[in-house]
């Protein structure tokens, strides 16, 4: 029964029990009206407790059904029966109440949270604004700029902060049922609260109210939904409730058939069902986890998998090394710790599971050990081969290196079936993008459990064949080298960087380049220099500014020039690139910005393509989540496989 009523004296209990998270389906709304018609016509029920089975309250309206027509009861209709009756319905909050779920709650006369629940209205993220009365009731409820704000950034609050806002009327300890329960047996007697939709706006200061707005549309860019927020925000201040509904309602399915919107819920789906391609196989239990290089990445994988509550015993070269790394992972801890995104207890708890040591022989009971040591195969292949000679036989070797052969990284082990790639991002601890790069032949338990580490990590975990770059550096050195092409054909790197923030990139591939250092791919261009086809294009415009010494915001000189934060163009760059198209015979002609991106699009749907024929990739969607997590592609366009399925519309 996906809707259930039953009664303890005066009390009715509607529980809704629609599995994974309660989504307002069908099912649910037609049962809540029927719950709704049940404890109206009993003249026994005083009150009326709304509860959710399972891990939370409704997480928001079924974004399943939005792709089909809407089927009454449509859930504003529901909301605005349940604030119609006539006893005062209870939501009683735990989990995550967001969406439709809160707008749900919103319709009741109360709403009672226990201290973990959280709610919110994160229907800008897919690219909408609450539909179900959320715009109007909402600014009612708590006022017209906490309103605003909660519903244009789409983030939850915890309850302690709901209780502050006005947003819940209790917070109680203990089992919501029960805590809920308690409370309508203390209302019973007391008049009900006026519903919000026949309440006025709270006072707010029209000015500030206005900067926010002027705010949250500059940081918008070319996203539609935080646009539609404010518009309907502002409609709540000057309208009447009826009038500001049948306005949201006009919004929403204004929204509902953008395609920014059918982008962030491709998104948001495709992220959900990475990996369900994985071969079958069981995942060894993860308790300790090996970090064998205490760099840049090793120490960001360690306090990822120590965040997540895993042991972590890292090892260097040398106990400088280790003490570098140990200093690299406490800064970190410190950080997350001073920002509150970790408690004392937990602080405390991640340096108590940390150990370094020079000696592999430290890793002897790991379940997993990760290596994050330089990118050259001799040093990869000698770390294996101790890591060989001392792991348990069933434990499971990773690389975390960005391009090389991860087939060819496993020879070095007895057992190369036991090697997989966990392609992290810098910040590892913080980038959700984790490429699960899984070589012909690997053990599928090897694969689960790297899959399994990824879960525990709460990354994204794409799973990827072995290829130069796996999916995402692979499409980026395409599009990298397009970018060079027309640098050389006419733009400058300013237009590029230009066009891809226009599109909706938070920097360009040049910027990006001096950012993340000259330097680094450098060194892959040397290395690969001996295998590159001759017949192939290539631009040396990047390899002569290394050969200056110019690797990017480090040395203050890359493609820009640096004097502080901002990047300037620098005219000796310019003056080389339009040196080198001579000395190449190319006569430059400037490209526009649709020009340049309208390439870049197709140089990444190419790439994404070739990726997909040859199994490197399982799923279009996959090179979405990919580029999407950890490339930058803006979400609310879909990313570069949902464009080609949407080619031609104006997104
Ligand atoms: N509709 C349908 N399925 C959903 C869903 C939803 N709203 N939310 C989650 N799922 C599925 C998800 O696909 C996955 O399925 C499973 O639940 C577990 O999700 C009118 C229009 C609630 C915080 O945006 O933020 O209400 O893969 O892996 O990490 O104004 O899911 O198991 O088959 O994410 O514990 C507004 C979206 C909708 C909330 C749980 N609500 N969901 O996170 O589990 S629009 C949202 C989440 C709306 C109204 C408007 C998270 C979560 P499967 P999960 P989780
Ligand atoms: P880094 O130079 O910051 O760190 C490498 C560490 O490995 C150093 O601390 C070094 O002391 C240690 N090391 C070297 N040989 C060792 C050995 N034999 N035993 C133990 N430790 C040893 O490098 P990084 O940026 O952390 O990159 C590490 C790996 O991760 C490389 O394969 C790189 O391609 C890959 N990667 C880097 C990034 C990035 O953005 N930096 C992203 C993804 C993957």
């Amino acid at each position: 029964m996906t809707v259930s009523v039953h009664t303890d004296g005066p009390v009715a209990f509607v529980e809704i029990d629609n599995p994974p998270v309660n989504a307002a389906s069908h099912a649910v709304r037609a049962g809540l009206m029927d719950a709704l018609a049940q404890t109206e016509a009993d003249t026994a029920v005083q009150a009326v407790v709304l509860l959710c089975a399972g891990r939370t309250f409704v997480a928001g309206a079924d974004v399943r059904e939005f792709g089909k027509p809407p089927v009454a009861p449509l859930l504003p209709d529901v909301v605005l029966a349940l604030e119609g009756a006539t006893k005062p319905w209870i939501a009683a909050l735990h989990g995550t109440a967001l969406g439709g779920g809160l707008e749900i709650a919103l319709g009741c006369a109360y709403r009672v949270a226990v201290p973990t629940a959280r709610m919110g209205l994160p229907e800008v993220a897919l690219g909408l604004l609450p539909g179900a009365g959320g715009t109007v009731r909402l600014p009612r409820l708590i006022g017209a700029m906490p309103a605003l704000d909660m519903m244009a950034s789409g983030k939850p609050v915890g309850a302690a902060r709901a209780f502050e806002l006005g947003l819940v009327d209790a917070v109680r300890e203990g089992d919501v049922r029960t805590a809920a329960h308690a409370f309508a047996l203390e209302i019973i007697d007391v008049d009900m609260p006026v519903p919000l939709s026949a309440r006025d706006v709270p006072e707010f200061d029209a000015g500030a109210l206005h900067q926010r707005i002027v705010a949250i549309e500059a940081k918008a860019r070319g996203q539609n939904s935080p646009k539609a927020v404010c518009e309907a925000v502002l409609n709540a201040t000057r309208m009447d409730a009826s009038e500001a509904l049948a306005a949201e309602r006009a919004l929403f399915l204004r929204l509902k058939d953008d395609p920014q919107s059918r982008a962030l819920r491709h998104i948001f789906f495709a992220e959900r069902s990475v990996g369900k391609s994985l071969p079958d196989g069981s995942a060894l239990p993860l308790e300790h986890i090996g970090v064998v290089g205490g760099g840049t990445m090793g120490a960001g994988i360690a306090v990822a998998a120590l965040l997540a509550g895993l042991r972590v015993t890292m090892v260097e070269r040398d106990a400088d090394a280790v003490a570098a790394g140990r200093t690299r992972v406490v800064e970190v801890l410190d950080g997350s710790f001073k920002r509150g995104v970790l408690s004392e207890d937990g602080h405390a708890h991640c340096l108590e599971a940390f150990s370094g040591s020079v000696d592999y022989g430290a890793l002897a009971e790991a379940d997993l050990v990760i290596e994050a040591v330089f990118e050259d195969m001799d040093v990869k292949h000698a770390v294996f081969e101790a890591l060989d000679a001392v792991v348990k036989p069933e434990a499971v070797l990773a690389t975390n290196t960005s391009y090389l052969d991860v087939g060819q990284i496993a020879q070095a082990v007895a057992r190369p079936a036991r090697v997989i790639g966990l392609h992290f991002f810098s910040p590892a601890h913080i980038m959700k993008l984790l490429e699960l790069v899984i070589p012909v032949g690997a053990d599928p338990d090897a694969v689960a459990t790297g899959a399994a580490l990824g879960k525990r990590l709460r990354k994204i975990t794409v799973p990827s064949g072995v290829c130069d770059g796996f999916i995402g550096n692979r499409i980026m050195s395409a599009y990298r080298r397009a970018c060079e092409y027309m640098i050389e054909d006419g733009a400058l790197p300013a237009d590029v960087d230009q066009a891809m923030r226009g599109f909706g990139f938070p920097m360009g591939i040049f910027e990006m380049q001096d950012l993340a250092g000259l330097d680094i791919s450098w060194a892959m261009r040397k290395r690969q220099s001996a295998t590159r086809d001759p017949a192939e294009r290539y631009v040396d415009i990047a390899d002569q500014l290394c050969e200056q010494g110019r690797f990017g915001r480090k040395t203050g000189l890359g493609w820009y020039l640096y004097d502080g934060k901002s990047a300037q163009v620098d005219p000796e760059v310019t003056a080389l690139i339009e040196a080198t198209s001579a000395r190449k015979g190319i006569t430059r002609t400037p490209l526009s910005e649709d020009e340049i991106m309208g390439r870049i699009l197709d140089v990444m749907q190419a790439e994404g393509r070739a990726i997909l024929a040859e199994g490197i990739a399982a799923r279009a969607e996959d090179i979405d989540v990919v580029m999407v997590n950890g490339y930058g592609f803006p979400r609310w366009r879909g990313g570069p496989m949902f464009m080609t399925s949407e080619q031609g519309a104006e997104i």
